[in-house]
């Protein structure tokens, strides 16, 4: 049966909303978790899933749901420390409340940086597939290789099904060249987390999650095997980010590996 009833965790951040807005047209009833009071949302959870104190409120939370959008979590660079409790020890957290709960799937916000010391294909290189290895480029990054490997352990050892979405760059228009390769418009988010939610037989499925942008550096081929069919295309915004940053130069360190300036010490910005 597909689902209907879904926790989004993150929701008052930016992809949660996005997908607070945009879900509801597919017919999902949200309930909503954050560490931040999600505002005009009076019935949203406020926890924090790294503290272990909250582990029953978790528990609670997850209860009687038909699946997981697990946003929530730090989502840029951070201390080990930081990253540690609310991507690591959260996302654990996370997944033991699921399997206590019998909740069937979760969809987990994963990142391109799990990936993002992935050499930028040229012209004519294959796209990067998804058994393409984890190579890190933060400790955030190493927190969604991290995820993605739980997931796959609670589906081997406890049939909790789960989708890792190795996110691009989700926000209302790509703002830099590099985006053009990775960005996915917030209505092609909506699909592919539907996709992700409804799809039979996922086991653990990874899928990089972009639209259909003309400048795409890796493979949607197991995001459009769960019936994701992408609309949307950076291409429109192309000419105008050139003129203002230039053509992407992979000979230049923040551009030349996918997590772009997450690849540089210090990072420089913007990427
Ligand atoms: P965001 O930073 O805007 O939102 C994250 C939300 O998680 C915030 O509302 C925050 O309060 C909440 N949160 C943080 N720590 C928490 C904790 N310990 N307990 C409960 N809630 C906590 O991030 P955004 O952009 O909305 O991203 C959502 C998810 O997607 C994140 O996991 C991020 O890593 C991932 N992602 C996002 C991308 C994007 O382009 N926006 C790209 C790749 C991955
Ligand atoms: C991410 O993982 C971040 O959460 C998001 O804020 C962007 O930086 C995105 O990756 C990106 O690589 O553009």
């Amino acid at each position: 049966p597909a689902p209907r009833t879904v926790l989004l965790t993150g929701a008052a951040g930016g992809v949660g909303t996005l997908m607070r807005e945009l879900l509801p047209r597919y017919g999902y009833e949200l309930r909503l978790l954050d560490l931040q009071p999600v505002e005009g949302e009076p019935d949203a959870v406020t926890l924090d899933i790294g503290d272990p104190a909250s582990r029953d409120a978790l528990r609670e939370a997850v209860r009687g749901v038909d699946a997981v959008l697990h946003l929530a979590g730090i989502s840029l660079e951070a201390p080990f420390e930081k990253i540690l409790r609310a991507n690591i020890q959260g996302t654990h957290h996370l997944y033991e409340a699921v399997r206590e709960e019998g909740v069937r799937r979760v969809v987990f916000a994963s990142s391109n940086h799990a990936v993002g010391f992935t050499p930028v294909p040229g012209a004519g290189d294959p796209l990067i597939p998804v058994s393409a290895p984890h190579r890190p480029d933060t400790f955030y990054g190493l927190s969604k290789s991290f995820g993605e490997d739980l997931a796959q352990l609670y589906w081997d050892l406890h049939g909790v099904e789960s989708v890792s979405v190795r996110i691009g760059s989700c926000f209302p228009e790509p703002t830099t060249v590099r985006m053009l390769s990775i960005w996915m418009s917030p209505a092609d988010g909506a699909r592919l987390f539907h996709a992700a939610l409804t799809a039979e037989d996922v086991g653990h499925t990874v899928v990089y999650g972009s639209s259909d942008n003309t400048r795409l550096w890796w493979d949607l081929s197991s995001a459009r095997a769960l019936g994701y069919e992408p609309r949307d295309d950076s291409e429109p915004y192309a000419a105008k980010l050139i003129a203002e940053q230039g053509e992407l130069d992979t000979a230049r360190p923040d551009q030349a590996h996918i997590g772009g300036a997450f690849c540089t010490d210090p990072p420089i910005w913007p990427h």
